[in-house]
């Protein structure tokens, strides 16, 4: 681990990750030294940080802001080594409004250092509302925010000339001001740019009320004067994706993000109702789906962004949003999570490939395998020896003659509370069933979920995460589904298989103990 990391978590253990001295950038990375007085403002008193540390329903290992409101990620980055992630952030309260960027470093995706606000609205300035979505790109050498501004909604820039550490508005913000004339449109929100040869090309997320989400395509060779050139993709509001109930692609399309992978070119976008993705090809600037899905089955994931890491992989970061009411999240004192990141990769079957990244691995504690184990219905079968709520969990199943089959996680001791993760062959969908999930009538409990098919000769795969109130599922590497519960009882840690309808077989299961990667549960 980096000299920088251990001197953080070392200066973090001894303050509880509330009072980082001091973070200075050298030549781009940032280090920690003494005598600045950076403070994480945001968790001041002692009552609230005892709250938030003490808090079961707060995750351990995925990254979030020490308290507040989170949502989208903003401009992921690798700059000289190191990860740079940014998102929507509400210095003042657990709830959507005044967005600011927030800023976290990591040298490796899974630890985290808090660094100051990056971007906060400037009165009077054409983000004087909110500095809402964009990415971060290197200009130069220089790295570069291009971000939307509101009200109206334009986009801007800002540079940072001392390795990311503070960023500088460009005085004759907005660059562009106002969406190309004569359009009718539901909204001109969160830039996406790259690089082609000496040019600068940016995805803008927008649509037509009654027709469809779309994204606009500009070019520029300096990020400051921009030329509009055409849809770079357009959407019909009533296209369904495949698959029953998978819903249709919306009116506005948000935080677009453009990308190749392997031989084709990605588009992911946010259609307020969920995350869709399209593989296809890219030609004469204007992008043509093939293939379409669903990046994530549930709907507590949203607003995904992504960035090559420094092995060449393309990684997305997506908000995970709460699922309780906002008078439970105000209580709280903070809402919203950053989710893991996955691997993207293009699949044998042409859709879009998903996976977490090994490096989590760093996080494992104790270990347990099971092996070769029968599934018969009606005999509930809880693993006697495993508990919690901080766990990864890799499972292998042979459907045989069941009609479901699937995980249960946060088993209560008398089955008042309890998450099944079914795989259900009937209705050939994935689904996370939480109305048994929590004693508590404030939460979310219905099932989450969507169309995900086995073959017939398939195992399922099962790669769960659970870290508190979050669960991410990854299956067969190429659908995931992500939710949130919030049990009620502090001993509801159990973990069992099941089956429905039929026998099944459990053909491996390994499960490990998660280390935080803060010494509370006030990540960084
Ligand atoms: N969140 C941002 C917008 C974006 C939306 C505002 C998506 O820029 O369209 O917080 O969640």
């Amino acid at each position: 681990m980096d000299k920088w990391l251990k001197a953080a978590r070392q200066t973090v253990s001894r303050r509880d990750f509330l009072t980082l001295s001091t973070a200075t950038a050298l030549g781009g990375r940032i280090a920690l030294s003494s005598g600045t007085g950076i403070r994480p403002e945001h968790v001041k008193t002692e009552p609230l940080r005892e709250k938030l540390a003490a808090d079961p329903q707060r995750p351990r290992y995925h990254l979030m802001p020490p308290t507040n409101w989170m949502n989208d990620p903003n401009g992921p980055i690798l700059w000289k080594g190191q990860y740079h992630m940014f998102y929507q952030y509400n210095p003042n309260g657990a709830f959507w409004g005044t967005m600011h960027w927030g800023h976290a470093v990591s040298p490796d995706m899974v630890h985290w250092m808090h660094l100051p606000i990056a971007l906060a609205p400037t009165p009077g300035g054409p983000d004087k509302d909110g500095c809402f979505s964009g990415c971060a790109v290197v200009d130069q050498g220089v790295p570069t925010i291009v971000y939307t501004g509101v009200f109206p909604q334009v986009q801007c820039i800002a540079r940072s000339d001392d390795g990311m550490m503070t960023w500088r508005k460009y005085p004759g913000n907005p660059v562009i001001a106002a969406p190309p004339q004569g359009m009718e449109i539901t909204g001109f929100r969160d830039p996406c740019v790259w690089r082609e040869a000496d040019e600068w090309f940016l995805a803008i997320g927008s649509g037509v009320k009654g027709q469809g989400g779309m994204v606009l395509l500009y070019r520029s060779r300096d990020l400051i004067h921009w030329d509009y050139l055409h849809l770079l993709c357009k959407g019909r509001k009533d296209e369904l994706l495949p698959g029953k109930d998978a819903g249709s692609t919306g009116e506005m399309w948000e935080c677009p993000d453009f990308f190749p992978l392997a031989d084709k070119h990605a588009l992911v976008v946010s259609t307020q109702g969920g995350v869709i993705y399209s593989l296809g090809t890219y030609a004469n600037h204007y992008f043509h789906p093939e293939v379409q899905g669903k990046a994530d089955l549930g709907d507590s994931y949203y607003a995904p962004r992504s960035m090559v890491d420094e092995k060449g992989r393309r990684i997305l970061w997506g908000w995970i949003r709460e699922g309780r009411s906002d008078t439970a999240q105000r209580a709280a004192g903070w809402s919203g999570v950053m989710s893991l990141p996955r691997v993207l990769t293009l699949g044998r079957d042409g859709t879009l490939g998903m996976a977490p990244p090994p490096e989590f691995a760093a996080l494992r504690g104790k270990h347990q395998r099971f092996e070769d184990l029968p599934i018969v219905p009606g005999s509930f079968s809880l693993l006697k020896s495993v508990r919690g709520d901080s766990l990864e969990v890799q499972a292998e199943f042979e459907p045989g003659a069941s009609e479901a089959v699937g995980l249960t996680v946060r088993n209560g001791p008398d089955g008042k509370e309890q998450t099944s993760i079914t795989y259900n062959r009937a209705s050939r969908h994935l689904l996370v069933e939480r109305q048994r999930s929590s004693l508590s009538s404030d939460v979310d409990r219905g099932s989450q979920g969507g169309p995900f098919v086995l073959a017939e000769d398939e195992t399922l795969k099962l790669h769960v995460f659970l870290d508190a109130s979050v669960i991410e599922i990854f299956a067969n590497d190429r659908a995931c589904l992500t939710s949130r519960i919030y049990p009620s009882r502090s001993d509801s840690l159990g973990i069992g298989t099941f089956a429905r309808g039929g026998n099944a077989r459990l053909k491996a299961l390994n499960i490990w103990e998660m280390r935080p990667i803060s010494t509370s549960r006030l990540t960084a």
